[in-house]
């Protein structure tokens, strides 16, 4: 077992009951329709239940009994349609229905949407049930994405290398598009259509104006054409520059009409190659990217234009709000929302602000982002991280559900209580037509896509919150978990807990009760709390801890940044005083003494040497719980994931203590006796350096 079957495993059950349960309601399947797509669903079903249950599955010419039933609405007979009547009325374009019925008195099992990518989803649902092991006697399942634009956003060079990839270079073989046809691009496609992932954007934020010209967009058109029959659409990020680049234009000035034209013409030749090519992700001016700031000009100035090109062919512009300007170094955290707000409503309709979960950078916790819910006039698009920058690479075992579901049930007030992020996101709280979600992706060349075996836990969950963000993270373990190990209860109950567990473990050991940014600067790996010689401020990790012999964390109150006004009351309130404010986020808001009583009555200092030691002994518990499993798991991914586990645990320790150490120069206190003495000294900490740490793609050189 190398994992590149991910959760697509269709290995044959070894439970005879649930076999014979399939057998007895399945024997062939027959399919209303012509489509690709149907096509595609039909052979996975035919691949997994050949796998599941060691049968062929035919294909029948007619309705019979034990037949699954595959088609979408409109080419459904007119009688089962009738019987599905009010099913249907209640998805929505990409919804499915999954239903037992009995048609002249045959036992028929039907799989149908509005259209055929419904279908292929109900299909994966099927399958996925019997990968489960439920009994399909009597499907009842209805079920529809709740946000619209499910992407995930590749942060990949076109040289291949991956901003922020772990798992090796980039999957898209440039050199060799449009002409091979890898099968990893089907797979790919299979493995996103599995979750209802609607969209990828194949190229990096800090994007070539070398993908826009027409030899790439020949290759961007095979990938288009594989990814198409699996419902998913392409994106591309566009260089806010690339008139210029182009030698087109000697500007890029998005008021000036050639240039408008330029962009114009740019999308009609990508559309006539790609019909349903989705639009473009941008990211301007920000650390260096060029945007409309270059010619004095807004982001709406600068989206709108995009947004006006794209828009005679139903495109969309994701316009990025991960900004923070040189001259207002004050406090990062309150400058994607200074710049954004003041716009609200004056985007174009098919203009999406894509926004980070949290004001700072993917760390490993972070307080929502105020942008949600602040611009009630304008989509937002939440960006997710699933690779992980900043909680331990593909080395460390850490399930990012737990902490996308912790954001998106957070309660903005802005509309009073229950106005939460998921709402915001799914435009229910400001009735947004256009909705959408992305993730960065963790995929690379590795084998098992992911590098890190629970990796892929993190793409399958993005992938089912993204379709609905009301799901809880610890049933998408569960499912995960039956789906790519084993459906014994000994084995899931105790990882689960191991999952859930894991993301509360880094931020003990990287960054407890509110710190952040403390990742040693540039590539982000292991602690560097101490750097301090960059050149803008808030590239320095003294900037955000700003320990002093007084105290540590910064204070975003009224006295300090006022970061907290940008948020509704009563969290501005709540958040305001020291005793209010939930530990967890302590030192985001607050500069606070070393001596502050906490609320178990020990100081912050004790505190925080507590919570470092509670995530190394978090990694331990991690370790001895995989130990334990060891029957149920394949030999590989078994032994892979225990030598990862063993990274985990020394990489614990070594940023438990090297912060300690570090922060006990202010201090000035002894270590608790719980913590152990560390094995070297802070001199020997600081000197380490990792010049080949993975994820630094050339647009940081
Ligand atoms: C930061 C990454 C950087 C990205 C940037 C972004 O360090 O590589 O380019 O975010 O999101 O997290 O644009």
């Amino acid at each position: 077992q190398d994992g590149y079957d991910l959760w697509l495993q269709y290995d044959k059950i070894d439970d005879d009951k649930v076999v014979e349960n399939y057998l007895d309601h399945i024997s062939g399947f027959h399919k209303f329709g012509s489509d690709e797509t149907l096509d595609v669903a039909t052979t996975e079903l035919k691949t997994a239940f050949e796998g599941l249950v060691g049968q062929t599955l035919k294909e029948l010419n007619s309705v019979e009994e034990n037949s699954v039933v595959l088609g979408s609405e409109e080419n459904l007979p007119s009688e089962i349609r009738a019987m599905l009547k009010s099913d249907l009325s209640e998805i929505n374009s990409e919804g499915y229905v999954l239903k037992s019925l009995s048609l002249n008195n045959n036992r028929i099992t039907v799989v149908t949407g509005k259209t055929d990518v419904g279908v292929l989803y109900g299909t994966f649902r099927l399958i996925k049930e019997m990968q489960l092991h439920n009994n399909i006697t009597q499907c009842d399942i209805i079920d529809s994405p709740k946000i619209q634009k499910r992407l995930l956003n590749h942060w990949d060079n076109l040289d291949r290398t991956v901003e922020r990839g772990y798992a090796g270079f980039s999957i898209w073989d440039w050199h060799h598009l449009p002409e091979l046809i890898k099968p990893e691009y089907i797979d790919y496609a299979r493995a996103n259509a599995s979750i209802g992932i609607n969209g990828t954007v194949l190229t990096n934020v800090n994007a070539s104006s070398l993908v826009l010209t027409s030899h790439y967009i020949e290759k961007v058109k095979a990938l288009a054409e594989v990814f198409r029959p699996y419902g998913l659409q392409v994106y591309l990020t566009a260089r806010f520059s690339s008139p210029m680049e182009s030698g087109d234009l000697k500007t890029a000035d998005p008021l000036d009409p050639e240039v408008r034209q330029w962009w114009k013409d740019k999308a009609d030749e990508i559309y006539a190659e790609i019909p349903d090519f989705g639009g473009f992700l941008v990211k301007a001016n920000s650390e260096g990217q060029p945007g409309p700031n270059n010619y004095d000009r807004s982001h709406v100035d600068g989206a709108n234009m995009l947004a006006e090109a794209v828009a005679p062919h139903s495109g969309i512009v994701m316009w990025r709000a991960f900004v923070y300007s040189e001259d207002d170094p004050e406090d990062r955290a309150k400058q994607a929302y200074s710049e954004f707000v003041p716009f609200d409503g004056q985007f174009h309709d098919n203009v999406l602000v894509q926004v980070k979960n949290g004001p700072i950078d993917f760390q490993p916790r972070e307080p929502f982002h105020p942008m949600f819910g602040a611009m009630p006039d304008t989509p937002l698009m939440m960006e997710f991280q699933i690779t992980q920058e900043y909680l331990g690479f593909s080395s460390h075992l850490v399930y990012l559900p737990e902490m996308f579901e912790e954001t998106l049930d957070e309660d903005t007030y802005v509309q009073g209580e229950g106005s939460t992020v998921a709402k915001v996101v799914d435009g229910t709280l400001s009735n947004k037509k256009l909705t959408g979600i992305a993730g960065v992706a963790n995929i690379g060349t590795a084998k098992n896509w992911t590098g890190h075996p629970f990796g892929q836990a993190n793409w399958y969950g993005f992938g089912r919150l993204a379709w609905d963000p009301y799901l809880d993270s610890e049933a998408i373990a569960k499912e995960w978990l039956k789906m790519t190990f084993s459906n014994e209860q000994e084995f899931v109950d105790p990882v689960k807990d191991l999952m859930i567990k894991s993301r509360e473990a880094v931020v003990n050991y990287m960054t407890p009760l509110g710190l952040h940014h403390i990742m040693d600067t540039g590539h982000h790996y292991g602690p560097g709390p101490w750097v301090d010689d960059l050149g803008r401020p808030e590239w320095n990790p003294v900037y955000y801890h700003r320990a002093t012999s007084e105290g540590v964390g910064f204070d975003r109150t009224e006295s300090g940044s006022d970061a907290l006004s940008q948020y509704a009351e009563p969290i501005r309130e709540k958040y305001n005083s020291i005793e209010t404010t939930p530990e967890k986020y302590l030192l985001w808001f607050h500069h606070v003494p070393w001596d502050y009583k906490m609320e178990n009555g020990q100081t912050l200092w004790y505190n925080l040497a507590a919570k470092y030691q509670e995530g190394v002994e978090d990694v331990e518990e991690m370790v001895n719980t995989w130990n334990d499993i060891e029957e149920y798991v394949d030999d590989q991914r078994f032994e892979e994931i225990q030598m990862l586990l063993q990274i985990q645990l020394k990489e614990a320790k070594w940023w438990r203590n090297a912060v300690l150490l570090y922060f006990q120069q202010f201090s000035g206190k002894e270590l608790p006796e719980f913590i152990p003495e560390p094995e070297y000294d802070l001199e020997y900490y600081q000197s380490l350096e990792f010049p080949y740490a993975p994820g630094i793609s050339p647009s940081w050189h």
